[in-house]
């Protein structure tokens, strides 16, 4: 550091911890819509202070955690466009330091092996998506946390977000707390209410230790569902609780979809989350196996591009 730098870091104080409401800083309830167009142009345009990458520090305040934001990723740049024009604004305003994390599952050399074969590039993106792996949420989001934490070794806190979900009120702050957080407790499709009692899905977080004290999240649910339900029984099983905002405040907008392909709902989820006692000290961040393909650094997000096999 320079003696400047030193001095403007001497005069910052730490910033808030939570939210007296109501709080200057954010505005409560916000309105969440997706039927006007959106381009990444406008995203890069109206968050001009993010740094390449994704990376947000506040300027005027010493943020308490260092947060990475991962988000499980394939086809949805739709969505992504979406989830960067708001976020970037909202954890701004909570006043955390940050970066974005794409966490983007593709297919082996085999597959890219049809790249040349010729032709027009419909016709290789039919290829390409015709001979994809299942789809595997909670083992992309480990390769998030130790990709982020390979970016910069001071994360000390993880949000694991779907990407179409966007928070409608911005008292529901990003960061990590004593227990493991459950952000996403209101969904619009749910009726703003809790589906069940022991949900973590959609949007969580764990700080760093809380994360390794589950062994990470489980690698072998391929397909859709019950990787949630795992991580839920991870952490009760390790003796910690789930903390969640009010449900007034923890109110999600969810942008509609058809089902991907290749993310049927997985038959062996009911069976798989009886047995999270046995499974989860060999599986997890421990047995974590993966080829990291490319790490890209765009303007308003880090994409890191991973193969991470198919299901046995
Ligand atoms: N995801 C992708 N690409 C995929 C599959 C999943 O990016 O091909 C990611 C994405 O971040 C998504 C998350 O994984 O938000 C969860 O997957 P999901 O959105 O498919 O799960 P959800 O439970 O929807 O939200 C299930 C399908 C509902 C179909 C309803 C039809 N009316």
């Amino acid at each position: 550091h320079s003696r400047q730098e030193l001095q403007v870091t001497m005069t910052l104080t730490m910033c808030p911890v939570g939210i007296a409401l109501p709080s200057p800083l954010t505005v409560g309830r916000l309105l969440i819509e997706f039927s006007s167009p959106m381009s990444m142009e406008r995203v890069q345009r109206e968050n001009p202070d993010v740094r390449q990458g994704g990376k947000y520090t506040p300027p005027d305040c010493l943020p308490r955690q260092k947060v990475a934001i991962l988000i499980p990723f394939r086809h949805r740049e739709h969505h992504l466009k979406y989830w960067l024009h708001y976020l970037h604004p909202i954890l701004r305003r909570q006043k955390v330091a940050y970066g974005i994390y794409i966490i983007n599952q593709v297919r082996g050399a085999g597959a890219r092996g049809w790249r040349g074969w010729g032709g027009q590039a419909d016709i290789v993106e039919f290829a390409l998506q015709f001979g994809e792996d299942t789809f595997n949420r909670a083992k992309l989001l480990n390769v998030g946390f130790m990709e982020a934490l390979k970016d910069d070794e001071e994360y000390d806190c993880f949000i694991f977000s779907d990407v179409d979900l966007i928070p409608m009120d911005d008292r529901n702050l990003y960061r990590c707390y004593e227990q493991p957080r459950h952000f996403a407790v209101g969904m619009d499709k749910f009726g703003f209410r809790l589906p069940y009692a022991g949900y973590f899905g959609g949007v969580s977080g764990l700080s760093k230790s809380q994360f390794l004290k589950i062994n990470g999240f489980p690698n072998e649910y391929w397909g859709w569902g019950g990787e949630d339900d795992d991580i839920f029984n991870r952490i009760s099983l390790n003796g910690m609780k789930v903390s969640r905002p009010d449900i007034r405040i923890g109110r999600y907008r969810m942008i509609k979809h058809e089902r991907d392909k290749h993310n049927e709902p997985n038959p062996q989820r009911f069976t798989k989350i009886q047995n999270t006692k046995m499974t989860m000290k060999r599986d997890g961040i421990s047995s974590l196996q993966y080829r990291l393909v490319e790490i890209s650094r765009q303007p308003m997000y880090t994409n890191i591009t991973v193969e991470i096999g198919r299901p046995p």
